[in-house]
């Protein structure tokens, strides 16, 4: 059966990328797996058939016969468990790669959201710029330790897999920040996951919800 997943009708970023239905379309691209998109408006998403779906009223969702899921990490591992390509088969490094998922959402987001929504929301007072400051402390020390932990390496272990995939999209987070830019080998790092087909694929088709040209297939 073709999942359906739920996206923006009018994302503010404009299709670079950023909303969280882009971590949904590059596993189900990883996946190989064809998917429907039903665009949401923001009011649509605060109803309550949208809220049966997602009891926050965001995307993305994810529907699937009977199974109706929220949160993009759940949906990128349910995608995961069920379709070859992104957890090895391995149990330990199958256990790995969901720990990096987790790591990627529980660890190492939440500062990088939090500089987000400071930028929003506290941009014009007096105090901003220390809690900026502060705040990038917090991602430089994460960034510092995944940097570390990554080193030459191309993947954060071994093979590429939804704990990459869920970690790249959280990074992609920073751009326009420079703080990527001081981590040369996590810059690389994202560079490499954008080159990945699945990933351009992907890409490509948030994108042309916005310029209303969709790709091709
Ligand atoms: N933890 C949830 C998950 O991972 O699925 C978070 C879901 C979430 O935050 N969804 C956002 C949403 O629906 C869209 S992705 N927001 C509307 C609302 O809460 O009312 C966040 C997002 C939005 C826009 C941009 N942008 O334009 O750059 C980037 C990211």
């Amino acid at each position: 059966m073709t999942p359906t997943i739920t996206a923006f009708e009018r994302s503010p970023d404009r299709g670079r990328g950023l909303a969280r239905d882009m971590r949904v379309r590059w596993a189900l691209e990883e996946a190989g797996q064809r998917y429907h998109v039903r665009l949401v408006s923001f009011g649509a998403m605060k109803q309550a058939a949208h809220r049966a779906l997602h009891p926050f009223g965001q995307i993305p969702t994810y529907e699937e016969g009977d199974l109706a899921l929220f949160e993009s990490g759940a949906i990128v591992l349910h995608i995961a468990e069920r379709h070859a390509g992104l957890l090895p088969d391995d149990p330990d490094a199958r256990a790995r790669a969901i720990a990096w998922m987790f790591a990627a959402l529980g660890t190492v987001e939440p500062p990088i959201l939090e500089r987000e929504n400071a930028s929003y929301l506290e941009r014009d007072e007096t105090w901003y710029a220390q809690r900026l400051s502060g705040v990038e402390d917090r991602i430089r020390d994460r960034l510092g330790d995944l940097a570390g932990r990554l080193g030459d390496a191309d993947w954060l272990d071994a093979r590429f897999s939804a704990g990459d995939l869920l970690m790249v999209s959280v990074l992609q987070r920073l751009a326009g920040s420079g703080l990527l830019d001081e981590f040369p080998n996590l810059a690389a790092y994202v560079a490499r996951a954008e080159a990945r087909p699945a990933f351009e694929r992907a890409f490509a088709a948030q994108l042309a919800v916005f310029t209303g040209n969709p790709p091709p297939g």
